[in-house]
């Protein structure tokens, strides 16, 4: 083989295995990532969030949002994302500001053969007053190109755009700009329709953005975080037709407990499930303007009602045994002596790793599918200060045991591997403990 064609063969390889994300919560492990709005085309799930850069000096203001563009993902299982790449930049957008920085939440929706991407962003032109508009680019395909319409939206002045399809085929344009609007969009889904109208009977007190809308049984939801209290809170409210009037109806997710200002989400239902896409700010911790994608499972009472949604590290999907299972996001832990810690504080996007710390310590890690093969061992990358005695059993602490792990004590990352003592077959849920004194770190485990 020519070297050209070796050189080639290697750089696709490289990209797959660099494009091809595995992941709990945050599901985007590689950049930062936002707002997320998820939607299903052609038996996908396809992610459009916003991206959130880390601040650079002389870009953007300082300590705020700086983001110039846009990627989409997706994924047929919502455990192994793909990213297809930026799909839009601000310096690409005829009427976006160039290097403004302000590409915010975005959406995306399919009508007549071509998909709708909405954006908002801060305008070079500011006749029209100043603040936000909202454009819209075309693709073929929902991973682009996106083709960037040379003016934005007329009439509207906003951000956070989200587009909702009726079952009468009329669509509608919501936003956020101070209140939440809406108005019907044009078939064309360029043009309003009908003149801007403020949703009312949403709380009146603190912000409100962000919306959402969408329809079951007849109900139309329309959801948005608003700051009830210190920071945004996911909140819904329902209603008979998609401009209303909505009546406020609960709590989707409480404002987190460590200081994330925003929230921003979409709902999303795919194979009977129905599931919450919102961001945290879990790859950084000190600075709430970098934020990542998160997804969790949402239920609905037979009333209707939304079920409020726990954010939890183990997120969605299936986790096959055979690939690498990052135990650090964990379903449940115990009171103490296990947290999930950076593995390395100046590089954050390498991950976490579960630190186990005292006797008894101990975590669950749900939906592990080892099929129809029987694993023989078990491969456990780790470090240890004072060396340990790891178990490994199926289901809860009073599981059958399935292998023991003695630790070294050395503070290098290495493999370690034991024997699977049980055969296991089918979906088992995992619980790891730390057998009498000792300390282990766990960066990954997988079966073979
Ligand atoms: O991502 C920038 C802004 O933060 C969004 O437009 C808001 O919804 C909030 O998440």
């Amino acid at each position: 083989m020519c070297k050209l064609k070796l050189r080639m063969i290697l750089a696709i390889a490289i990209s797959l295995v660099a494009n091809d994300l595995i992941a709990q919560n945050p599901i985007i492990t590689d950049q930062y990532s936002a707002d997320p709005t998820a939607r299903v085309f052609e038996n996908r799930v396809y992610v459009y969030p916003s991206h959130d850069i880390p601040p650079s000096p002389g870009k953007g203001r300082p300590n705020w949002f700086l983001m110039e563009d846009y990627h989409v993902f997706s994924s047929d299982n919502l455990v192994d994302w793909q990213d297809h790449g930026m799909i839009v930049h601000q310096n690409k957008v005829p009427w976006v500001k160039p290097e403004s920085y302000s590409m915010w939440a975005p959406d995306c929706i399919y009508r007549n053969g071509k998909y709708y991407f909405y954006f908002p962003s801060v305008p070079s032109d500011t006749t029209g007053g100043r603040g936000f508009r909202i454009g819209v680019a075309i693709s073929d395909k929902p991973s682009g190109p996106f083709i960037p319409q040379p003016t934005a939206i007329k009439g509207v002045n906003g951000i956070d755009p989200n587009v909702f399809i009726d079952k009468d085929g009329q669509a509608y344009l919501y936003w956020s700009q101070g209140h939440i609007y809406g108005a019907k969009l044009k078939e064309n889904m360029l043009e309003l329709a009908s003149d801007p109208v403020i949703l009312q009977e949403l709380p009146t007190k603190g912000l409100k953005e962000g919306p959402f809308l969408f329809e079951r049984n007849g109900i139309y939801y329309m959801t948005y975080p608003h700051v009830e209290n210190k920071t945004e809170r996911l909140e819904y409210a329902i209603g008979s037709s998609p401009l209303g009037p909505f009546k406020f109806t609960g709590v989707i997710m409480d404002e987190s407990p460590d200081g994330c200002w925003t929230n921003h989400h979409s709902l999303l239902h795919f194979k009977d499930q129905w599931y919450l896409f919102y961001h945290h700010n879990d790859l950084s911790p000190q600075f709430d303007k970098n934020r990542s994608v998160r997804i969790d499972s949402l239920f609905f009472e037979p009333d209707g009602k939304i079920r409020k949604v726990l954010p939890t590290l183990r997120g969605v999907g299936v986790s096959n045994a055979f690939k690498k299972i990052q135990i650090d996001r964990y379903s449940m832990i115990s009171e103490r002596g296990v947290s999930a810690l950076f593995l390395d504080t100046t590089d954050r996007f390498k991950g976490w790793k579960a630190q186990f710390s005292s006797p008894g310590a101990w975590l669950q890690y749900t939906h592990v599918d080892f099929g129809k093969s029987t694993p023989k061992k078990v491969i456990v990358k780790l470090s240890s200060k004072r060396g340990g005695t790891l178990q490994l059993r199926t289901g809860s602490r009073s599981g059958p045991l399935m292998s023991e792990i003695v630790v070294p004590k050395d503070t290098s990352w290495k493999m370690v591997q034991s024997e699977v003592k049980l055969p296991q077959t089918g979906l088992k849920h995992l619980f790891v403990s730390l057998k009498g004194e000792g300390d282990v770190g766990v960066d990954w485990l997988q079966f073979e």
